[in-house]
């Protein structure tokens, strides 16, 4: 299985409900690594420019306004099959659909407010990767 890395954020919503140990935590028993990490309290431009992918969707603007509402934390995870694992114990996107033991099933009940974001293909990691963090902060271990 290939080692890959993959951009995470703990939603507004989950700093708020003061989850980010226990987000990190489950990312730690999946076997994904936290190779760098850093609060941020993104800008509207920095929001709408993250998500621009996004930028015709009706719910767009709600998506920019509930990531702005309040600090996020950013990381990069390392490991075996990163994305897709990462994107596992996250859950579906509407938390209503996510299986019982995710992220979003646990700690999240709306999909406006769904706790956690995960890059969806190597492409898009190395993107999301290098909108947060240059090569100097990212940390390789064990
Ligand atoms: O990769 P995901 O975060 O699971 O999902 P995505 O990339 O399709 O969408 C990005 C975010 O946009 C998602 O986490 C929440 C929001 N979103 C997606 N689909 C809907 C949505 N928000 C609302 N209100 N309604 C949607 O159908």
């Amino acid at each position: 299985m290939a080692v890959e890395r993959t951009l995470s954020i703990v939603k507004p919503d989950a700093v708020a409900g003061n989850n980010i140990g226990e987000i990190y935590r489950r990312f730690e028993t999946a076997g994904l690594r936290i190779i760098a990490a850093r609060m941020v309290h993104l800008t509207q431009s920095q929001a709408e420019s993250f998500y621009a992918v996004h930028r015709e969707r009706p719910f767009f603007s709600a998506l920019v306004n509930f990531m702005i509402s309040g600090p996020v934390m950013v990381q990069v995870l390392e490991g075996d099959d990163a994305i897709r694992k990462n994107r596992e114990v996250m859950g579906a996107t509407n938390p209503a659909e996510a299986a019982a033991g995710t992220i979003r099933h646990d700690l999240a009940e709306t999909v406006d407010a769904n706790a956690a974001h995960g890059s969806d293909s190597p492409e898009t990691a190395r993107e999301e990767i290098a909108f947060f963090f240059g090569e100097d902060d990212l940390h390789s271990r064990n």
